[in-house]
């Protein structure tokens, strides 16, 4: 699609300019500004006061170096970002990603992004992502902990309660939270809610570990039901068995429906008889293995080498819960060819804008990730609040508190698009519903 708006696509233009290759940050950028072109019509004050302009700039980059001794006693050097885009609704909030692939226009896209779900949740949290191309794969535990160590040292001068809260995304998850709590807490002699994602002895929320898969599948359900249908006896793909992937097959099992087929970087299991999440979590949470090994003990299912595949296999709901671009034009027609009925993102940014294109143009709903898996962060906001009262509430009034948010992102994003004349389409929902909130606070705040 291009834009009517010239205003737009001059805007696109200086983006990738300024931002030279790095095609994550512009594509998630010339969504976001392409939902937003029907807004600016009735709103032009948005354009006019630099909101846009100011919008697609982040606040402050900090990249640094992070140096670890491996076991060997090498020195090993990685390269660290914290990206603080935008603080205008509250303190930087978002993720840290520890993967091979990381470089500034990946941490570009997700900061971006997190701008909007932050809004989206209701909560008063900004937007900001961070990490390493740090691979946290097949290293030891003493060196895992000397480089959050490291990484830490050089962050803990950027970050704080009330600034800047980092919390887990791929490759970080409670022990790199615990490595980087204790660092800072060391340095700063302070014991704060800085990070999100913690330990339940040392502050952490109860239901956060499961908050993006029990979420993404609150959200999906809302989505099924204001269309007539439900989870109760549909089969789900789901990608990944990380986190967003093991929860989110808990809650779609809960929930009524048959998860098939599980995936890693490397390839995927399908077991007609449903994933067996037990030794799926035994695998990748406890023993840091390969979905390959799910087949020892599960002769019954395949394996197939490859990631892209998965996308083949027949659901009526998919999950993707991997990484960014998983789902290209071509799965997309597969799953439609199947009669997949329902797509919603665990990930951030999943989909290509053909896929999306693909899901929208045949009816499937489509739940995008800002809306869609904005339950990982909620529970890390009221993780915040109950740090702030020193207090703790049970598994169940955080469940319950999360399953409210979902239902109002649905609704917000579902009346968002109606409003605006684009009934259905979420992904113009949620970009316009996530916005509004942003946008009125920097009109308020003048130019800064
Ligand atoms: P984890 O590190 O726990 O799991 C990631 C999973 O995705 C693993 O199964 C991993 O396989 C697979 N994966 C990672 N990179 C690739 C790749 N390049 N190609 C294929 N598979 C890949 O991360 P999370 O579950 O936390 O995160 C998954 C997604 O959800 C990410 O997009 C993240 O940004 C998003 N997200 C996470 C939230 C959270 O609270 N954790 C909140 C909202 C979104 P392998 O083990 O082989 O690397
Ligand atoms: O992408 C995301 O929303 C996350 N990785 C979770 C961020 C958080 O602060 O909990």
């Amino acid at each position: 699609m291009s834009f009517k708006n010239v205003y737009f696509a001059d805007l696109m233009e200086k983006v990738i300019k300024r931002n030279p290759a790095e095609p994550e940050f512009h594509q998630a950028v010339r969504e976001v500004l392409e939902s937003l072109e029907p807004v600016v019509e009735r709103r032009p004050e948005f354009i006019e006061k630099g909101v846009i302009d100011s919008l697609v700039e982040p606040e402050r980059i900090i990249k640094f170096r992070v140096p670890w001794v491996d076991d060997n006693g090498k020195v090993q050097v990685n390269r660290g970002f914290r990206i603080q885009f935008n603080s205008a609704i509250g303190p930087y909030k978002g993720g840290l990603r520890l993967h091979p692939s990381v470089y500034e226009g990946i941490i570009k896209f997700l900061g971006f992004e997190q701008i909007f779900k932050n809004s989206l949740t209701g909560l008063p949290i900004g937007g900001g992502k961070g990490g390493s191309d740090f691979d946290p794969k097949g290293k030891s535990d003493m060196e895992v902990m000397r480089f959050c160590q490291s990484f830490m040292t050089e962050l803990s001068k950027h970050i704080g309660a009330d600034t800047d809260v980092p919390a887990g995304d791929i490759g970080v998850g409670g022990r790199e939270i615990g490595y980087m709590f204790g660092q800072y807490k060391r340095l700063r002699n302070e014991f704060t809610g800085v990070l999100t994602g913690k330990g339940l002895t040392y502050g952490g929320s109860l239901a956060r570990t499961e908050a993006t898969g029990y979420g993404l599948c609150y959200f999906t359900d809302e989505m099924l039901h204001d269309n007539g249908s439900s989870f109760q006896g549909k089969t789900v793909v789901i990608s990944g068995s990380g986190n967003v992937a093991i929860y989110a097959n808990q809650k779609a099992t809960e929930l009524g429906g048959k998860v098939v087929a599980m995936s890693d970087s490397n390839g995927y299991i399908y077991d007609k008889n449903g994933i067996d999440l037990a030794c799926i979590q035994q695998l990748k949470e406890v023993e840091r293995k390969r979905i390959k090994e799910y087949i020892t003990t599960h002769p019954t299912a395949e394996y197939h080498e490859g990631c892209s595949n998965i996308w083949s296999i027949k659901c009526d709901i998919a999950l993707p819960c991997a990484t960014q671009n998983e789902i290209s034009e071509e799965s997309a027609k597969k799953l439609v060819a199947n009669g997949c009925i329902a797509v919603a993102e665990g990930a951030n940014m999943p989909s290509t804008p053909e896929a999306i294109h693909v899901f929208q143009s045949n009816g499937v709903l489509f739940g995008p990730a800002k809306a869609a898996n904005a339950g990982g962060v909620a529970t890390s906001a009221l993780e915040m609040s109950q740090n702030s009262m020193r207090y703790s509430w049970t598994f169940e009034e955080v469940d319950a508190k999360l399953k409210n948010i979902m239902i109002n992102i649905y609704r917000n994003s579902a009346a968002a698009a109606n409003e605006y004349g684009m009934k259905g389409n979420l992904v113009a929902g949620a970009n316009i519903a996530g916005f509004l909130k942003v946008g009125e606070s920097m009109l308020a705040h003048g130019v800064i």
